[in-house]
């Protein structure tokens, strides 16, 4: 009753006309590829978290999880060519098909999976945080989606409102890489050497790795990179910032030790009634 293909030609219908799947050939081994990476990262954490988890730790392994099978889901859409969509349709004569296409699942894939890769960092930070950090978090996580959702807005339009947009989320991007960047920069205080090093290396490999998806939305949307080598490029990245940060988080002991480290926040009533900006705002001054 619910075979897959009635949906795919389903979906592909709703998004009339101006649908294609990917540009077929390379690019759905690509996105398989991808899904087929993700499915390892799925296998592999599940059973790390057989095997290693304990009460203190099980939060990191099952958001390790998500995001990884988040992902499978999503590169499985984008192969079978589910919601791959050209606004503006695809110029007649045009010799590039994937030119101006844009994948709704990878964004879809991005909502969900780019807030839980920062809760897991700022969870993993925790011998850092001050009391309220909670709010920061929302903050950091609100912005975050928002720079998604402008993100997949600029995709959908014309330009020059499209770099309107795409500055808008580089904004949102700011606001996100400052609040990992103060992480970072702090990490070397926490007093456990294990949890110190491995968390200076997951903010400092976080803040290097998202830097380069705005550069190849913009050389794409920009005309300059063709729909394959974007497609390889954001698979790649996919990869790396998904399962390898994941194995980065999990191997070793570190994961283990953060709820046993002292925190090196300043007490309560000192925190908020300090002057200092950064001190309120969740992270040991
Ligand atoms: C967009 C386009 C507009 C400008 C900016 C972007 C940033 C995207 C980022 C994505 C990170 C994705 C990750 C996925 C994990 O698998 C939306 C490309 C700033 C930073 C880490």
């Amino acid at each position: 009753m619910f075979d897959l293909a009635t949906i795919v030609a389903a979906s592909r219908a709703a998004v009339g006309p101006t649908s294609s799947a990917t540009g077929g050939g390379g690019d759905t081994v690509i996105l398989w590829i991808g899904c087929g990476l993700m499915l390892f990262g799925v296998v592999c954490f599940t059973y790390l978290r057989l095997r290693k988890a304990t009460a203190a730790s099980r939060g990191f392994y099952d958001k390790s999880i998500m995001i990884v099978a988040v992902a499978t889901c999503a590169y499985m859409a984008m192969a079978l060519g589910i919601a791959s969509i050209h606004p503006q349709g695809i110029a007649p004569g045009s010799p590039d098909s994937m030119a101006n296409r844009i994948y709704l699942p990878r964004y879809a894939d991005w909502a969900i999976t780019t807030p839980l890769l920062l809760l897991d960092l700022i969870l993993f930070a925790k011998p850092l945080l001050n009391k309220g950090w909670q709010w920061d978090a929302m903050i950091v996580v609100g912005l975050d989606v928002l720079m998604i959702v402008t993100g997949v807005v600029a995709g959908l339009i014309t330009a020059p409102d499209r770099w309107y947009f795409f500055w808008a989320s580089n904004l949102c991007f700011a606001g996100v890489t400052a609040y990992v960047f103060t992480i970072f920069a702090k990490a070397r205080r926490i007093q456990e050497p294990q949890v110190s090093s491995r968390l200076r290396l997951l903010t400092g490999y976080l803040l290097v790795l998202w830097f380069v998806y705005p550069i190849i939305w913009a050389l794409y949307f920009g005309g300059v990179m063709g729909g394959t080598i974007e497609d390889l490029s954001y698979m790649v990245l996919d990869v790396l910032a998904k399962v390898v940060f994941g194995f980065i988080l999990l191997m070793g002991p570190a994961v283990e030790l953060v709820d046993k480290t002292p925190s090196v926040a300043p007490p309560d009533e000192e925190s908020e009634r300090g002057t200092s900006r950064v001190g309120r705002v969740g992270i040991a001054r």
